[in-house]
């Protein structure tokens, strides 16, 4: 039986609410201890309904693109999840929030940001979701944490086009007990 929805959670599920789909997930942070509050995110994506992190990239460091600030920490991440896109991103704004997520202005530094950079073959355009990500293919802080865990959804020539921005791939173990 599913828990009844609870104000600004995720909403529960209904077994036929949407059939599963394999999503992609980006992960950023610059401010605080952004690899815990990644490591913790990952864990709260896990958890939501209907939703299973099947895979992780490494954890990233990686330079401000169009942005100011510290230097940022970058994961991505697959779901497999039963959610509809736009409730998948109401979870995730949920979580965003719960880490202190503020937004003073365009593109500032922040303690969580969660990005949806595929959902399935979909194409979305709506006023508050587009998908696949406008700028992925721009951002080598998507591109490369994004290839080693699904390269068939990156192309080569992409990668080529942001080899110039600084990121680094950390040793740092991220999202344990997952
Ligand atoms: N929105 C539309 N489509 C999506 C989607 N596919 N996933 C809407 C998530 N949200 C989506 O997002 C603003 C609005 O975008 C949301 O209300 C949602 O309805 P936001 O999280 O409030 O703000 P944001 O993240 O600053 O905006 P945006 O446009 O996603 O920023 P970007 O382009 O992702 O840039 N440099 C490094 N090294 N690493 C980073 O992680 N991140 C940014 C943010 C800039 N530079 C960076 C990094
Ligand atoms: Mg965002």
């Amino acid at each position: 039986m599913n828990p009844a929805p609870q104000s600004g959670a995720a909403p529960a599920l209904r077994p036929d609410d949407h059939p599963a789909t394999t999503a992609y997930i980006g992960l950023g942070a610059n401010l605080g201890d952004a690899a815990a509050a990644l490591g913790a995110a990952a864990r709260a994506i896990h958890a939501l309904p209907g939703t299973r992190v099947l895979r992780a990239s490494s954890l990233y460091r990686s330079a401000p693109v169009d942005a100011t600030g510290p230097d940022y920490h970058n994961a991505v991440v697959a779901v497999r999840t039963a959610l509809a896109p736009q409730a998948l991103l109401s979870a995730l704004q949920a979580i965003e929030a719960a880490a202190g997520r503020e937004r003073p202005y365009r593109n500032a530094p922040r303690t969580l940001d969660l990005d949806i950079l595929f959902f399935g073959e979909q194409a979305i355009d709506t006023a508050t979701l587009t998908v696949p990500h406008p700028r992925l293919r721009e951002r080598a802080f998507v591109l490369l944490p994004l290839a080693e865990i699904a390269p068939r959804q990156v192309h080569p020539d992409w990668l080529a086009a942001v080899q110039d921005q600084r990121i680094e791939k950390l040793a740092t173990v991220w999202c344990e007990g997952l």
